[in-house]
């Protein structure tokens, strides 16, 4: 085996739900010494980004950062944010090319974001380098991907009749139509991309993937034996990706909340608090967000909710909690719970004894986090992957979900039915039971000696024989 050091580049996209994911994956190799190479696009979306970019970069000191500066593109005002940003990213591949050939030692590996798969793919067999992608979302949602093209036929020849479409590698197969992402029935990027997208992914080296065996294993065993794609390359479970030192410490600085809040959960009975928050960029209509709070209220559980008033957490920052719920509304709640409009640690609400349940948008890393802190969830998807995620969770037994809450936005569910689901999901012992057990799972998968470590250190080996 040859001594030379392995030397990985990875390029995430935007966003939180992005970004984490990736710099969990880097751990990993850094950990097995290899060398980390990052492409960092900036400036960055939301503060949250960079600052955790910033306590990356003083914990591990020894990462090369390359800062990836986008062509200039001017705001959508249409479009979200993040989505813009992603088609800035694509559009400014061109620019990578003298940047990662620059690079020394030369680079073994390049690991990118699923979203940028079809422009990058050009340059990296122009480079002759493996590319692997990391998938954000379940390998459930990688499936529903993988086989797009196929279905995008039959979805827009969609009848009032056909309610549900069969997806090879979804458990809960066939999938109802009201659980493919809305956008996905319009031209818009996100289409555009799968189309585009999913065609190459039989061009990759590999695919890596945050789940693991003990939750996914129908999908996983389904990709990796063609039956979703032929010609797919392998897909490594390497998940529940673990939270970093690194991650706390840029919380910190986010939150003023952070000492009262521990604090307020240490004084909680175990299992006794109902934990709400909708990830990094999902903003509720402020109806919705009041009828979450008499929801709450009406449970007669204890709560800690982060509430999101603006997709970009820069503008979070500018309206009070009582401009958004209502002065006479976070005063009646401040007789059963917490409401913080910042920032927090999730993992470390996650992992506390105290929370019972979890009111989730199933955003991939907060069920990832969930399930390594063995909690039920009350699933509420709103956008994109997470009606998919939540059926992996309804089927997995180890949470509810609701389906005729619709999509985000789409009606405002009464505070009576928030406050009746909250209830279900609390006082139900099989969901306990069943978080304990895919608990265990995951801990299993990245104990060591477990599938993510023998995977890694696998890849490892083999792109060191260069092979
Ligand atoms: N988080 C915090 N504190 C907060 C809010 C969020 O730590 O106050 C963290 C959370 O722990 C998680 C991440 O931020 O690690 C949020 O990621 P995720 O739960 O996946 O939600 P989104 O931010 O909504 O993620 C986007 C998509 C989602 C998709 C995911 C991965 O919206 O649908 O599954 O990216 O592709």
């Amino acid at each position: 085996m040859s001594d030379e050091v392995v030397h990985v580049a990875m390029f995430p996209s935007a966003g939180m739900g992005h970004l984490t994911p990736f710099l969990r994956l880097a751990s990993l190799f850094l950990n097995n010494n290899c060398k980390v190479t990052l492409i960092t696009p900036l400036p960055t979306v939301s503060l949250a980004e960079s600052q955790l970019l910033d306590h990356f970069h003083s914990s591990f000191p020894q990462v090369n950062f390359i800062p990836f500066h986008l062509q200039p593109s001017s705001p959508d005002s249409v479009v979200d944010p993040f989505f813009h940003r992603v088609q800035t990213l694509r559009d400014s591949t061109n620019l990578l090319p003298p940047l990662i050939s620059s690079l020394s030692p030369p680079i073994t590996v390049f690991i990118s974001d699923i979203f940028l798969l079809s422009p990058l793919i050009s340059i990296t067999q122009q480079l002759s380098l493996p590319n692997y992608t990391l998938f954000t979302s379940s390998a459930s949602m990688f499936s529903f991907f993988s086989h797009f093209p196929t279905l995008a036929q039959s979805i827009s020849d969609a009848s009032a009749e056909i309610s549900e479409i069969p997806v090879p590698g979804i458990a809960f197969s066939p999938l109802p139509y009201s659980s493919i992402p809305p956008i996905l029935f319009k031209p818009t990027i996100f289409r555009n991309l799968m189309m585009e997208d999913s065609p190459n992914l039989t061009k990759l080296q590999g695919v890596f993937l945050n789940t693991f065996k003990a939750l996914e294993s129908h999908s996983l065993q389904a990709l990796n034996n063609g039956e979703v794609v032929k010609g797919m390359p392998p897909v490594y479970a390497v998940g529940p990706f673990v939270p970093l030192e690194f991650e706390k410490e840029s919380q910190k600085e986010t939150s003023s909340e952070s000492p009262p809040l521990t604090k307020w959960l240490d004084e909680q009975p175990i299992g006794s608090v109902v934990y709400v928050c909708f990830g990094s960029r999902t903003a509720l209509g402020r109806d919705q967000m009041r009828e979450i709070g008499d929801g709450l209220m009406r449970s007669g559980y204890n709560f800690l909710w982060v509430v999101k008033d603006k997709i970009v957490d820069k503008e979070d920052k500018e309206v009070g909690l009582d401009e958004v719920l209502g002065v006479e509304l976070v005063e009646r709640m401040k007789k059963k719970g917490l409401v913080v409009k910042e920032w927090v640690d999730q993992s470390e609400i996650l992992s506390h004894k105290s929370i019972g349940g979890f009111v989730s948008h199933c955003g991939w890393n907060s069920i990832m986090e969930a399930a390594l802190n063995g909690v039920p969830i009350l699933a509420w998807p709103q956008h994109g992957d997470q009606r998919i995620n939540a059926g992996l969770v309804e089927i997995s037994g180890w949470g509810i979900w609701n389906k005729n809450w619709g999509w985000g936005g789409e009606r405002v569910v009464k505070g009576e039915e928030i406050g009746d689901a909250i209830k279900e999901m609390m006082k139900n012992e099989l969901f306990k039971v069943k978080a304990i057990e895919l608990k265990d799972g995951g801990l299993r998968a990245i104990s060591i000696g477990g599938d993510c470590e023998v995977t890694i250190q696998k890849l490892i080996r083999k792109w060191k024989n260069n092979v």
